[in-house]
């Protein structure tokens, strides 16, 4: 990435970061709200949240407009990894370089922290959006949230990408469980800002396209490093989707293939932009540090 764009997503990180700590605070039963703390402020890429900011702040739309939306789409992220990684799901030990939610607190209170992680983002939308933005364009912006949450994306793609394990798959099914576990949050997170800035229907087709060639990168090369990284490089443990017998582009087609995969998709998200003139060193940084993936 250039040191201009990476300066600016250090920035976004620094703003997302201070934004989160101040929209969650500790309240009574303190130990629930502890635990949506810890793994929300945990680190992590911040990616989606930077897509939301930085595709609102391109199509003419505030940092102040877009931030609590962007805030509440890294919460359901959140949930998402959290839920992910219980022992009935991914039975996963370390998340974002530390314990899972569950193994530092307990599995009771993961599945609550999730919950509540959940039901907390929609409020931040409502009561956090500055008055500027009209209650049309938030409802609009909830819509594509809990519509994101819930059983026709993210719950869609994590009940066929279990059902899938041990199972030889067809591309169209793995497409359709990368589209929607992880493809649906980038979409989410670009519309929901270009929505917020008021683009036209045109603009937000064309953006909703190159956020699904990103999110469906993106998966592959989480899938690819699966395989070829480390525990301290991840942050979480390798090796687990070979161990789950987890269908992924790399079991179906290689890693070169895989690879190549990646490439052709980054390109055509560049080629989005160039196309309908969006104009962003962030966005174009992004796309390439996720086929590099030094983000
Ligand atoms: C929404 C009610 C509800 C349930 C969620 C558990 C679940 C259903 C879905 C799982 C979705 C999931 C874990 C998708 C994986 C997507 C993915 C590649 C996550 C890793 O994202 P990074 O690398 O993580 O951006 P950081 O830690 O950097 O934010």
């Amino acid at each position: 990435m250039q040191q201009t764009a990476k300066q600016q997503c250090e920035n976004y990180i620094k703003l997302i970061e201070q934004k989160l700590d101040e929209f969650l605070p500790v309240k009574y039963p303190q130990e629930i709200w502890e635990s949506m703390r810890y793994s929300l402020l945990a680190g992590g890429k911040r990616l989606r949240p930077m897509l939301c900011l930085e595709t609102c702040k391109v199509l003419s739309g505030s940092y102040e407009q877009a931030i609590p939306t962007a805030c509440a789409i890294e919460m359901l992220h959140t949930q998402s990894l959290i839920h992910d990684d219980l022992p009935c799901m991914d039975n996963d030990d370390y998340r974002r370089g530390k314990l899972t939610n569950h193994k530092k607190f307990s599995e009771s209170t993961a599945v609550l922290a999730g919950d509540a992680l959940l039901s907390f983002a929609p409020q931040i939308i409502i009561q956090k959006t500055p008055e500027s933005v009209t209650p049309q364009t938030v409802l609009k912006v909830l819509e594509e949230f809990l519509v994101s949450a819930g059983a026709e994306k993210l719950i869609a793609g994590q009940v066929v990408d279990i059902d899938s394990e041990g199972k030889q798959i067809d591309k169209q099914t793995l497409t359709f469980i990368h589209e929607n576990k992880t493809a649906a949050l980038f979409k989410l997170s670009m519309r929901t800002g270009a929505i917020l800035a008021g683009a036209g229907e045109k603009t937000i087709d064309a953006l909703t396209l190159f956020a699904e060639k990103l999110g469906l990168a993106f998966q592959i090369m989480d899938d690819i490093l699966d395989v070829t990284s480390t525990l301290e490089e991840l942050g979480k443990t390798p090796g687990k989707d070979i161990l789950e017998e987890k269908a992924t582009y790399v079991s179906l087609y290689g890693l070169d293939e895989a690879k190549k995969e990646v490439s052709s998709l980054c390109c055509s998200a560049c080629d989005i932009l160039k196309e309908n003139n969006i104009e962003s060193e962030i966005l174009t940084g992004i796309v390439k540090s996720i086929a590099e993936r030094v983000c």
